[in-house]
């Protein structure tokens, strides 16, 4: 099902999940729009984008179920399949350019990126039409091992993008090659199957090539081929690939972008990759992510459900679940449920979850009776069982998100809400009320 974007295509189609927009649309806001009303329910297909003659996709997994289907399992178990595949990567497989649909067409020459692809104009102070949702693939020239990451790429000419490379992988081997006066190839990946998407944003130590954690994924090894005119390897079914490098020494004014906290990052120089070449299928499928929409929060906070329930687990191995709420734009707020065994665990908790990820700002711990992943429990939870004079933790003056408007540049304040139940509270006390027959009541069979 989940082989390749159009399989997956097909799949939501048959699922009765992907809406067939025949009316033309326009690039600057109406797409955003339309996929925007359409969050959460079903994936958008435009078929004619003004004159273009290539149809935009968005929004092909804007749900935890989505995500969860795709990689053969359900929500509650995502976490553990991922966590597996991060750990037992399975390399990819090398195939031949005739074996590639994503070779069926070669441009070297005259590349006008906004003549030949439909890229969106998003929100309204954007600086102008954006790559949201290409995979951006870097190799380590030491050690041959490729990165897999998503940027923001800003069309700025014809033939070149401004690119975000916040100071993770890709932008650690961009300086590695500046330093000598190089510039670094890269490959931009746009339509994959979710599967590899999703592995895309696995926070894994530097040095692990995030498309063989999608072959792990898959179960069986993604077929890659050769770039053109780059030393890059990228998956052969991809609808469209452009090739290019990051030029060394070279900053350009990028953004402001609307980005996943619902504001806009800011405009100030950034890298620039010059495209080399675009390869495609046979009448290919441009892929666009609407940016906050829940199909980019749900691609950050699923794996990084993944990174933090292990972190937690090594102080509390009770921990039961972990959510990165929606409403904490799936990177700020964590909930955390344990079965709490030892008295000051919620606390411990809080401190593991901080130490977790930088952007991590407030963090819940409730215990397992909680569901976490319906807001109104964990409401409830903060409500009946939280008192701030002990069960509140303030740091102040730490780093956290600098797209977050309300910190320093980043620096800012955390907070833990410990909401366990006191380990041996009177029975009575903290007793959830309940009645009997409740959940096996079936109530069509009273209303007539
Ligand atoms: N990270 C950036 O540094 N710059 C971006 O512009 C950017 N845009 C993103 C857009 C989307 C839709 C998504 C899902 C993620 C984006 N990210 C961006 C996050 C990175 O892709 C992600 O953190 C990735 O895991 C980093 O990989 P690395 O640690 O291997 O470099």
């Amino acid at each position: 099902k989940a082989r390749t974007f159009r399989t997956w295509l097909e799949h939501l189609q048959a699922t009765g999940r992907l809406a067939v927009i025949d009316k033309k649309v326009g690039l600057q806001y109406e797409i955003a729009a339309i996929a925007k009303k359409l969050d959460g329910q079903k994936a958008a297909y435009f078929t004619k984008v003004e004159d273009y003659e290539i149809p935009v996709v968005s929004g092909i997994c804007s749900t935890r179920s989505d995500f969860a289907e795709a990689l053969g399992t359900d929500p509650y178990g995502m976490i553990s399949k991922f966590t597996e595949a991060v750990t037992s990567p399975m390399p990819c497989q090398l195939v031949e350019r005739q074996s590639a649909p994503v070779k069926e067409n070669v441009v070297l020459e005259n590349i006008d990126l906004l003549q030949m692809l439909p890229i969106p104009f998003h929100h309204e102070k954007d600086s102008g039409n954006y790559i949201t949702a290409g995979l951006f693939i870097v190799r380590d020239p030491v050690t041959r091992k490729q990165n897999v990451s998503i940027h923001r790429l800003q069309v700025s000419g014809k033939d070149k993008l401004g690119v975000l490379l916040l100071p993770r992988h890709t932008f650690h081997l961009y300086k590695k090659a500046e330093e000598l006066g190089q510039s670094l190839d890269c490959a931009i990946v746009i339509g994959t199957d979710p599967v590899t998407l999703l592995a895309s944003q696995a926070s894994t130590p530097f040095g692990v090539d995030e498309l063989e954690i999608a072959s792990a994924l898959r179960g069986e090894p993604l077929e890659v081929v050769r770039c053109e005119t780059v030393d890059i390897d990228v998956p052969a079914f991809a609808e469209i690939v452009l090739e290019g490098k990051i030029l060394p020494h070279v900053r350009e004014p990028e953004g402001p972008f609307g980005e996943f906290p619902k504001y806009y990052g800011p405009r100030s120089e950034k890298e620039v990759v010059q495209i080399t070449a675009v390869t495609h299928r046979t009448n290919p499928i441009f892929y666009t992510i609407v940016p906050a929409g829940y199909e980019h929060l749900l691609l950050g906070g699923i794996p990084r459900e993944a990174s933090l329930f292990e972190t937690v687990r090594q102080t509390v191995p009770t921990v039961k679940a972990v959510h990165m709420s929606l409403g904490g734009t799936a990177r700020y707020h964590a909930i955390v449920s344990i079965k709490k065994r030892n008295e000051g665990e919620g606390k411990n908790v809080i401190l593991a979850a901080l130490a977790n990820s930088f952007d991590i700002k407030h963090v819940v711990v409730v215990d397992e009776d909680v569901d976490i992943f319906d807001m109104e429990e964990v409401e409830w939870a903060i409500a009946t069982r939280f008192q701030a004079e002990k069960d509140l933790i303030v740091i102040h003056g730490t780093q956290g998100s600098k797209l977050d408007p309300s910190t320093n540049n980043g620096v800012g304040s955390k907070m833990g809400l410990d909401c366990t139940v006191p380990m041996g509270s009177e029975p009575m006390r903290y007793l959830r009320i309940k009645i009997p027959g409740f959940d096996q009541l079936d109530i069509e069979t009273y209303i007539s």
